[in-house]
């Protein structure tokens, strides 16, 4: 006999029926899946679809919040994200990466009780060479009493999220959720349009022997990352008696779906290019809901001096170093950082 086929609206009611999400999240998780859906067939379609390249006008790039170029696909994911979770009454409020501020949701729809924030389309340097790219997503409970939520409402820390997850358009396309009882990995099965459960449970082994980080900004990078990686690279002869190996997509959630998988260490660690913004991730929709996604896989996420689920959040497009991924040697890198601050 195969093994029983568990689709993601299976594994949603399974959940629901265990007391572990109630019906509007069951609906914002079928709704946010459904939508990484439209996206990955828009990814997919790559040159053929006509929206590879930049948004806005030819010459006059279209920038977002964060100063970035928007390329088309960034534009229309966005898109394809608001228009789906607008209507159907689960949320206040939704928040992403390419939009200055919060929107509330309009008056002519009912109002639930969530929030909503994502990346609609993380590393998007990557779209027009046709590697990886991926959604990634966050959810937050609306304050009591709030009707029409604001940024300030969004200010919450990652301890808060209820649900977290990322779509991954690689050689297939994965969703990897939590709903706070573990990591699932669901497969898209392109042919009958629908997630189906392949992972039960996802583990991050504790110790590792890669990591992944871009090495071109090292000379950027304070001393203890310096020092940390510095004995990384000394392999066997060095401190750490062990040859690592290194990969860097520069796709997060590609780079995190791997760590996921067989184990590893992601860093985005401060440099003095971006230190003046507190980093170069998001801490609302990157980093708290990939931290949220390895600490329920058995890992650990930290800014290097503190436990990126406790940040207290001060602005939505707020920015933070990253490590994160194998428990052990999350715990390592934490240690130079913290050594070298008490020095
Ligand atoms: P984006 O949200 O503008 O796509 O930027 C985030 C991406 C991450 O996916 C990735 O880890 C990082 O930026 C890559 O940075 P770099 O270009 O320095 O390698
Ligand atoms: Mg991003």
């Amino acid at each position: 006999m195969t093994a029983p086929h568990i689709s993601l609206t299976h594994f949603l009611i399974d959940e629901e029926r265990a007391g572990r999400i109630n019906a509007d999240l069951r609906l914002l998780v079928e709704v946010v899946a459904r939508a990484c859906k439209r996206i990955s067939i828009a990814v997919g379609k790559g040159a053929l679809g006509g929206v590879l390249g930049d948004a806005g006008e030819a010459g006059q790039a279209s920038i977002n919040v964060q100063g970035e170029a928007q390329k088309k696909l960034d534009v229309l994911s966005n898109e394809i994200l608001l228009e789906a979770n607008a209507w159907g009454g689960h949320l206040a409020g939704l928040a992403s990466e390419e939009m200055d501020t919060s929107q509330p949701i309009p008056d002519k729809y009912p109002q639930g009780n969530y929030l909503l924030l994502f990346d609609p389309l993380d590393g998007s340097s990557n779209i027009d060479v046709n590697i990886s790219v991926g959604t990634i997503f966050s959810v937050l409970r609306c304050p009591e009493g709030v009707v029409s939520p604001t940024d300030a409402d969004f200010l919450q820390p990652g301890t808060a999220q209820v649900a977290a997850g990322y779509c991954t358009y690689g050689p297939s396309t994965m969703l990897v959720l939590t709903v706070g009882s573990g990591t699932h990995a669901f497969t898209l099965d392109r042919e009958v349009g629908s997630f189906v459960l392949t992972t039960r449970g996802m583990r991050i082994p504790e110790e590792t022997k890669e990591f992944a980080v871009n090495m071109s900004n090292q000379r950027f990078w304070e001393a203890p990352m310096q020092a940390y990686v510095g004995d990384l690279l000394a392999g066997k002869e060095g401190p750490r008696g062990k040859d690592f190996n290194m990969r860097w997509v520069a796709s997060m959630v590609a780079d995190v779906h791997r760590i996921l998988t067989r184990g590893g260490i992601f860093s985005y660690p401060l440099d003095s290019k971006c230190a003046a913004k507190g980093g170069k991730l998001r801490l609302m929709y990157e980093a708290n809901p990939m931290s949220f996604l390895v600490e329920q896989a058995g890992g650990a996420a930290s800014t290097g001096r503190q436990r990126m689920l406790e940040v207290q959040p001060n602005g939505l497009h707020q920015r933070v170093p990253v490590f994160l991924g194998s428990k052990a040697e999350v715990e390592v890198a934490v240690g130079y950082h913290l050594r070298h601050d008490a020095a």
